[in-house]
């Protein structure tokens, strides 16, 4: 059967784009290999219009439209089915990813145009669902998918998640086009660059993180796994750097062992990054040196905010010594060191903006990300607020998809530039940045000023 795998159009932050969407890629292995034809179209990367989506389309002729979408993109995914549904009303549509798997018969019910939800991890389910469309089977027995039957919405068992993770084959990158990421990538010392995932699902309870996919416990990829796909990365493929994009790559130090060691055997001059963050709380002189050895330069740390009562609030399990601990650690071993912050969150005020601030100050990172709090489907904290609609979010700081924040968004718009400005305009910041990492440091100077004059311009 043929399939064709899309990601909607929306705005985007630059550095969005450099990444290919992981799920599609593992879902077109899983088809391939059950003997699928499987055509990815990455609207969002190759930044298709209308008239360019109907032709490849009708190119390609595919039974079945599969479409991945995170809840800030549900608008532009509806848009995307609606055009399919007009011009190709034979074409059987699916969605999955986060914003289904979170809330999967609501999605059904709010587009019309789609046909089928999957929600869960989606290798298994998009083939069993292929093979009963293929067969003319009906759909009730297949767990993990929302359908609609006779007029009413039927939901189906969740399909419980894949034990072991070593079980699924690497994501079909060749599918991509591979060259248009590198274009995007902004933050790297090597291309071409690519990502890759090694764990899936989180143990800690921050409320503001979406579970839908991947749910609760952590389940990791041995570390010969990892290093299997990063062989074939490097030594077949010519990747020369590394984004591992895990929400917690190293809460296994024996795993993170193993897998440095192996980089180090090989001999692979490989620049490997942690763009994602990871946590405070286990990183020290040991964890750096291996990381450091291994061909690791960049690290973010997820701080969330310089508050402790926020802290507590959103369940962040850290503390403000770990945080000072592990920047200065970092730093020391000579890491680009990023530290993430959000603002708005639950009990946060100006007075917690400004703590975040000084902490940034104090700690005086490479570069500070923001981010403003928005409560997800999928999330704690979206649970539990029976009165949050996601659909009533304001698309007003729209390359972050939408803000759902409780505070108006002239206090969001203000806190992000107090924070960001006051952070990154000062001589000292730029003294150092370059004499701690010379070009590189030239180059994140460059991409601040550019960020500046953009949210200027903007703000008017
Ligand atoms: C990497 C990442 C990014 C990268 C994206 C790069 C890329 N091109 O993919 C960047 C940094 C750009 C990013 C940005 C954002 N992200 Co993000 N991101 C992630 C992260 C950490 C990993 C995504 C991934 O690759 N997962 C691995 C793959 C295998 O999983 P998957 O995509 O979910 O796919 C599986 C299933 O969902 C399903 N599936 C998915 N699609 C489809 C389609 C079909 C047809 C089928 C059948 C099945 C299916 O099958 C797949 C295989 O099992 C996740 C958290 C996580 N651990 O997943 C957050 C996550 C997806 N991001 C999230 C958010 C909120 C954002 C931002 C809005 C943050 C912000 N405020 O700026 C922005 C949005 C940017 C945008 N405009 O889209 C939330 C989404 C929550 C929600 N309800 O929507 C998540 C879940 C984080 C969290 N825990 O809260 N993100």
């Amino acid at each position: 059967m043929k399939i064709m795998l899309a990601t909607p159009l929306m705005k985007e932050r630059r550095a969005d784009l450099q990444y290919i969407p992981l799920g599609l890629g593992y879902l077109c292995t899983a088809l391939k290999r059950a003997g699928h034809e499987v055509l990815i179209l990455d609207i969002r990367a190759e930044r298709l219009n209308d008239q360019q989506i109907i032709e490849r389309i009708r190119a390609f002729s595919p039974r079945v439209l599969g479409i991945t979408a995170k809840t800030c993109q549900i608008r532009e995914t509806a848009s995307l089915l609606n055009l399919a549904k007009q011009n190709f009303p034979e074409i059987i549509t699916v969605v999955g990813g986060p914003h289904v798997s979170a809330l999967p018969e609501s999605t059904l019910s709010e587009l019309p145009s789609l046909d089928i939800g999957v929600f869960g991890e989606g290798e298994l389910t998009i083939v069993e669902l292929c093979e009963a469309l293929s067969a003319g089977a009906d759909l009730n027995g297949i767990p993990g998918l929302v359908f609609r039957e006779k007029g009413n919405i039927v939901k189906n068992q969740p399909r419980s998640l894949v034990k072991n993770l070593d079980d699924l084959a690497f994501p079909d990158r060749d599918a991509f086009p591979i060259g248009i990421y590198n274009r995007y990538a902004i933050e790297y010392k090597a291309k071409p660059i690519t990502s890759i995932i090694t764990t899936r699902g989180c143990p800690y309870k921050c409320v503001f993180c979406s579970k839908s996919v991947f749910g609760a416990g952590e389940r990791l990829r041995s570390a010969a796994n990892v290093v299997a796909e990063m062989r074939e990365l490097i030594e077949e493929k010519g990747y020369r750097e590394i984004h591992i994009l895990d929400d917690n790559f190293t809460s296994d130090l024996k795993r993170v062992r193993d897998i440095c060691h192996e980089i180090k055997t090989r001999g692979w001059k490989v620049h490997f990054s942690l763009p994602n963050g990871i946590r405070v709380n286990n990183f020290d002189d040991e964890l750096a040196a291996l990381l450091r050895e291994a061909g690791f330069y960049w690290l973010w740390f997820g701080v969330e905010s310089g508050d402790p009562e926020v802290l507590k609030r959103i369940k962040k399990g850290i503390h403000l010594d770990q945080v000072r601990k592990a920047v200065s650690t970092a730093k020391r071993h000579g890491f680009f060191t990023g530290m993430y912050f959000v603002i708005g969150l639950p009990g946060s005020s100006p007075r917690s903006e400004k703590m975040s601030l000084d902490l940034a100050r104090e700690l005086e990172p490479d570069v500070m990300g923001v981010g403003i709090f928005t409560p997800y489907p999928g999330s704690e904290f979206y649970d539990q607020q029976t009165h949050l609609d996601w659909k009533h979010y304001r698309h007003d700081f729209a390359e972050h998809g939408f803000t759902g924040s409780q505070f108006d968004t002239d206090y969001i718009l203000k806190q992000f530039d107090l924070l960001s400005t006051r952070f990154y305009f000062r001589p000292a910041y730029y003294v150092n940045l370059i004499r701690r990492h010379g070009m590189m440091g030239v180059r994140r100077i460059r991409l601040n000023f550019k960020n500046f004059l953009f949210r200027r311009l903007r703000l008017g």
